[in-house]
């Protein structure tokens, strides 16, 4: 039996007689435990919302309080899987809004065995941030499927945003994203930039960075459409990784200057990695995630096709040349921690408004689709060997949810942590395709893809949303989650 440390569960934190539940549970039986610290063989009682007791195997078996059992023999049993970076029912302009909503991207999300989001209200310039994030709490409530949480994009800096900010965190909003990129809407300058930073310091809070040289990439991307060089293909090769590298290593210093903790969001390319990897040989307070994307596709495969195929492909940061290693260090950087977090940037758009874009790559709506099927790709670097079980589990939700101030309520399997559980079949084959998938998007990034393991149950604080390949709820019950201090490092 172990707790989420891997060691043998401590008596007080196991129920001393576990026959003698009042409330009906749910046992799940037979499984093995994998946490971010270790693997056990154990059953799990869930009694409610939560994680009641860690047992070991057949202990509660015919236990009274035992209503439901699920059969876990032979399937690893993880917690949820904790998606920090997503964008549901995003406005992008032009009436244009990403395609999944609260309702369709959640339930997705559970399909997939993530059972939190945390989404990102978006302060633009001209913007009252508090207005923005009750938008935001009116898309959300009512209609998502697990439970999430907010950040907030500051995209304009003044005395009102910055003085917003204690607010927000005192409400749980406890991270906010800044870009480099963008100049003329969310790009914000250096002065700027340490302004929120020194804010967020005094906070306690995490500053998230878009981290792109916007100003560089724009004379690019004019040079590139005057010269004739319109497909999608371009919007890559001028997101140049030097660029990306330049702007990671500026906000890593203005962070060191302001004393806050830094988080970037959506590494793409060994250059940014090298310089996360060194700033935090340093000791400097910054931390990284990247995306499947960046593990999986690249820019000669995917992003290179002709037109709208291609036009899918376009999201910023841009999937990077396979020729050029990069994936093959982002994997690396996982293994030694020095990328901490894979989460999806899930921002799909549909063909027709991806199409939009030809004749012109800078008019293709930023994003991709993945939420549903992250912790299914994550798998294949246990099955390649890149990664153990545990890491596995721990990139997937329990360094998330600490990151982001929800563990150990989230992201853990221990006695009082939420009961989000995934059994997972190691067995199982998962063929990626439009055709079957839940999210809204009329293609998904990773067509055909052929996976080794699948999400077979999800427990959503308590309620199973999917068994065994059944959706099993209707009502949306995913609350808001008031996110705590981040521990970043
Ligand atoms: N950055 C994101 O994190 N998501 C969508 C587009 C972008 O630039
Ligand atoms: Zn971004
Ligand atoms: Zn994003």
């Amino acid at each position: 039996m172990a707790d989420d440390h891997g060691a043998a569960v401590p008596a007080g934190q196991r129920r001393s007689n576990p026959g003698s539940f009042a409330a009906m549970g749910i046992l799940i039986r037979g499984g093995d435990l994998v946490t971010a610290r270790g693997l056990a063989r154990a059953d799990l009682l869930v009694e409610g919302e939560r994680i009641a007791a860690v047992t070991a195997p057949g202990a509660m078996v015919g236990s009274p309080g035992v209503e439901r059992v699920i059969d876990a023999t032979g399937r690893l049993v993880i917690p949820g899987g904790v998606d920090v970076h997503t964008h549901m029912d995003m406005p992008a302009g032009d009436g244009l809004v990403s395609a999944d909503d609260f309702d369709t991207g959640t339930r997705a999300a559970a399909w997939g065995g993530t059972t939190t989001i945390v989404d990102f209200a978006e302060q633009n310039p001209g913007d009252r941030v508090e207005d923005k994030l009750a938008e935001w709490h009116a898309r959300a409530a009512g209609r998502a499927h697990v439970d999430y949480g907010f950040h907030m994009i500051i995209g304009e800096v003044n005395p009102a945003s910055l003085g917003a900010m204690a607010g927000l965190v005192a409400g749980g909003i406890t991270s906010f994203k800044l870009f480099t990129a963008y100049p003329g809407s969310l790009y914000l300058d250096d002065g700027d930039i340490l302004r929120v930073m020194q804010e967020a310091a005094r906070l306690g809070a995490v500053v998230m960075m878009h981290a792109e040289n916007g100003i560089a990439i724009d004379v690019l991307a004019e040079q590139a459409v005057v010269g004739g060089h319109t497909e999608p293909v371009n919007h890559g090769l001028v997101r140049r990784p030097e660029l990306e590298a330049e702007a990671t290593a500026r906000t890593i210093e203005l962070a060191s200057v302001a004393g806050a903790a830094l988080y970037v969001v959506h590494v793409s390319c060994r250059e940014a990695l090298e310089v996360i990897r060194s700033a935090r040989t340093r000791g400097a307070r910054v931390a990284a995630e990247t995306c499947p994307q960046y593990l999986f596709l690249s820019l000669e495969e995917h992003l290179a096709r002709p037109g709208v195929e291609g036009a899918s492909y376009v999201c910023s940061t841009p999937l990077r040349s396979r020729a050029e290693g990069h994936q093959e260090s982002l994997w690396r950087g996982l293994a030694t921690d020095d990328l901490t977090v894979v989460s999806t940037d899930h921002c799909p758009f549909c063909r027709s408004e991806k199409a939009m874009g030809l004749g012109d790559f800078r008019l293709v709506p930023n994003g991709i689709g993945g939420v549903e099927h992250r912790v299914a790709l994550l798998y294949q670097g246990v099955v390649e060997g890149r990664i153990s079980l545990p890491r596995w589990v721990e990139m997937a939700s329990t360094a998330p949810a600490r990151m982001f101030g929800l563990h150990p309520r989230k992201g853990s399997l221990t006695p009082g942590a939420d009961a989000d559980i995934v059994v997972f079949d190691p067995t199982a084959t998962t063929t990626i395709t439009s055709a079957t998938h839940h999210s809204a998007a009329d293609h998904s990034a990773y067509e055909g893809f052929t996976l080794r393991g699948g999400v077979e149950t999800v427990i959503s604080r308590g309620r199973v949303l999917v068994e065994r390949g059944t959706w099993m709820e209707s009502d949306p019950g995913g609350i808001y989650l008031r996110r705590g201090r981040s521990v970043l490092i």
